[in-house]
């Protein structure tokens, strides 16, 4: 059914008034919902892909839309950067926990590649910026409860646990809250179990305490388990839920009128784990899930009038003029102070003794030169003629009364490329702000470009006067960006981007990749842009343009997991041809291969998930227009080393040597 929205327009928007489970018919597993007002936020596990832990709106609970990111990278080692053989398919962020308190948004989420939980949190959950802080150990499917001030993460399997952590939920807190608060949980529905409860979802909801698991007893489907107490610390008693095909694990929320639903998954092949929406209806503070013990496949839209949203989305690759934040870790708020460096000769380090905002800034002492400081490179990111805005606060506190400082800027390996972009004189123990706006030069050397702080230049510079000691914080640079900024939201790179090694703006209204390593194959090769297959059947379409490709290199579209396939365009010595590659065997077959003699290629792959068929066709085009099928049919199947629905995944890689390219024109996705 649906609801005539307005005539606006000569195209009437008609809005649904009732929706079909799944409502997000793709990848989107162990979802953690709020209400914020009228707005919900729903988080997701993205494991290996990045940017991590997609932030999706939505005024009715039914249409979502990735409005944001918690983070780009959470980490930067090798399993995240694909170096040395390392990676961590299925691993990455798991089973985040999203929560609102006294206007904080809090994100956390355990990762199994580095053994650690991460917070995030953030005033702003829409534009962030987040900030992180990192507890030592991992918690497993941690949900972060605010109480009376207090907080704490309960988590575990079968054993339920909980740990309290400090009031700004930035570590552990020492002496506090740490035992079992639910023994054997699994016990209530059965006696074996595939897995065993986990994922908890705990809420306060008046003055209840709630505990959702999900758990798998042997011989049946996941089942969806509610504990509750009065008191925190118990004790509990649970009862089964939900036990409907495997519909479960989540939290529940209500709509602002008071209707309260359930947000669960459900294993469903290799489009991935699709969200179920469930009512939940009270008996004597149970919650109720579903209608009469099932979750209803077709139900009423929970807040009527709002226009259809999708998490996935076609691309022109065109170039934006989106202002960009081109600093990283501006703040100085992240476990190091990465990327920042010193310039000359200083010592800079983050310090919590003062700060502008949040609970750090970088101290910068051992001065020997007037331009010694901080410093970031910034290479990449910014264009010739582009405008940009900086800002930054600085404050110092002994020495002269008052000091001048400057924001400086050195474009190319040679101080003739430095300019003085702003100077703010100083009071002696106040923070400043200097600012302003910057025209890059037509002319200057980009092969280098980075930012500093400085006090005015002098050769023969006084320890007191001019090399005294600074505090900087909330250091800012937006502009244009050559790349980072104009890529939808919905896409997200397989491990962590090299960020170096792709750009929107080299060719305007293309999207380039160049190789930046050399790759055994695609699971190991980096700079893989990838979106959600979704269902029941989905098409996506490319067109590449491949003359700057080299010896050795492989581009193309695929269906990607570990047992991928792709169509695409393979270089062999000077010849190019169009391959079509199945490695559902678990090794890279080549199945078929076309002589291609011109620079321009389209390539379709259309998946199939109706009743779970899981099957992926591949085909060329010379023209755009005229389509031939190419290699053999994909059996899709999800495989847990990379635990997650298959991806259409844009990639270029060197077998050989790097450098090479290739422009992607556009993806269309019907
Ligand atoms: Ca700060
Ligand atoms: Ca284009």
């Amino acid at each position: 059914m649906y609801r005539r929205m307005s005539m606006m327009s000569n195209t009437s928007v008609f809005a649904a008034t009732t929706f079909t489970n799944p409502f997000i018919n793709a990848d989107s597993p162990d979802n953690d919902v709020i209400r914020v007002g009228n707005t919900f936020y729903m988080t997701s596990t993205t494991m290996h892909m990045n940017p991590g832990v997609p932030i999706m709106k939505s005024y009715d609970l039914v249409n979502w839309e990735i409005v944001n990111y918690v983070y780009d990278t959470y980490a930067n080692n090798d399993a995240q950067n694909l170096n040395n053989g390392q990676n961590e398919y299925g691993k990455g962020s798991w089973a985040s926990s999203l929560r609102y308190y006294n206007g904080i948004y809090y994100v956390s989420f355990g990762s199994n590649s580095t053994g650690k939980t991460y917070i995030y949190q953030t005033s702003n959950i829409e534009t962030g910026p987040w900030t992180s802080s990192v507890l030592g150990n991992y918690y497993h499917d941690a949900s972060l409860l605010f109480d009376n001030g207090r907080v704490f993460l309960v988590y575990g399997s079968d054993n339920i646990s909980i740990i309290e952590l400090t009031a700004d939920a930035k570590a552990i807190k020492p002496g506090g809250l740490n035992q079992v608060i639910i023994s054997a949980a699994s016990n209530i529905a059965g006696s074996s179990f595939i897995v065993k409860a986990e994922g908890a979802h705990i809420q306060k909801i008046k003055g209840m305490y709630y505990i959702f698991l999900i758990c798998w007893p042997s011989g049946g489907k996941r089942t969806q388990l509610t504990y509750r107490a009065s008191s925190l610390t118990g004790p509990y008693t649970g009862q089964v839920s939900l036990n409907d095909s495997g519909i479960a694990q989540g939290g529940i929320v209500d709509t602002p009128s008071g209707s309260w639903y359930a947000m669960l998954f459900k294993d469903s092949g290799a489009i991935g784990r699709m969200p179920y929406l469930v009512p939940v209806t009270w008996s004597n503070n149970w919650p109720v899930f579903g209608v009469n013990g099932k979750a209803p496949l077709t139900m009423d839209v929970p807040v009527e009038g709002y226009p259809e949203k999708k998490v996935y989305a076609s691309d022109e690759f065109s170039s934006s003029q989106a202002s960009s934040q081109l600093i990283a870790n501006g703040g100085f708020e992240n476990a190091t102070i990465s990327p920042w460096t010193n310039n000359n000769t200083a010592i800079v380090a983050a310090t919590t003794t003062d700060y502008y905002s949040g609970s750090k800034s970088l101290f910068v002492s051992g001065r020997q030169q007037t331009a010694a400081g901080p410093k970031q490179v910034i290479t990449g990111k910014v264009t010739a003629g582009g405008m940009y805005h900086f800002s930054a606060k600085v404050k110092y506190t002994e020495g002269p009364a008052t000091k001048q400082f400057n924001f400086g800027i050195q474009n190319g390996p040679s101080y003739t490329g430095i300019s003085i972009l702003g100077s703010t004189t100083l009071t002696k123990g106040q923070w400043g702000t200097i600012q302003g706006t910057y025209t890059l030069p037509a002319g200057a050397d980009l092969s280098q470009t980075f930012i500093f702080i400085e006090t005015p230049y002098s050769s023969t510079p006084d320890p007191t006067n001019d090399l005294m000691n600074f505090y900087v914080d909330d250091v800012s640079f937006t502009g244009t960006s050559s790349s980072e900024a104009t890529l939808k939201k919905e896409w997200q790179w397989n491990h962590n981007p090299d960020n170096t090694h792709w750009s929107l703006t080299q060719r305007p209204g293309f999207m380039r990749m160049t190789t930046g390593k050399v790759s055994k194959s695609i699971l190991d090769a980096r700079n893989t842009l990838t979106q959600r297959t979704f269902g029941p059947k989905s098409t996506g379409i490319i067109a590449m343009e491949t003359s700057g490709m080299k010896d050795g290199d492989y581009s193309g579209l695929a269906a990607f997991q570990a047992k991928y396939g792709f169509v695409g365009i393979k270089m062999n010595g000077t010849s190019k041809s169009i391959v079509m590659v199945n490695a559902s065997s678990g090794a890279m077959t080549e199945v078929a291969s076309v002589p291609f003699t011109q620079n321009r290629v389209y390539l379709k792959l259309i998946c199939d998930f109706t009743n779970q068929t899981d099957k992926a066709y591949f085909y060329y085009s010379l023209d755009g227009t005229n389509w031939t099928a190419i290699g053999n049919t994909l059996q899709m199947s999800y495989t847990i080393p990379h635990f997650m629905g298959y991806r259409f995944a844009l990639f270029n890689y060197a077998t050989k040597s790097t450098g090479g390219f290739v422009d992607f024109d556009y993806l269309n996705l019907q």
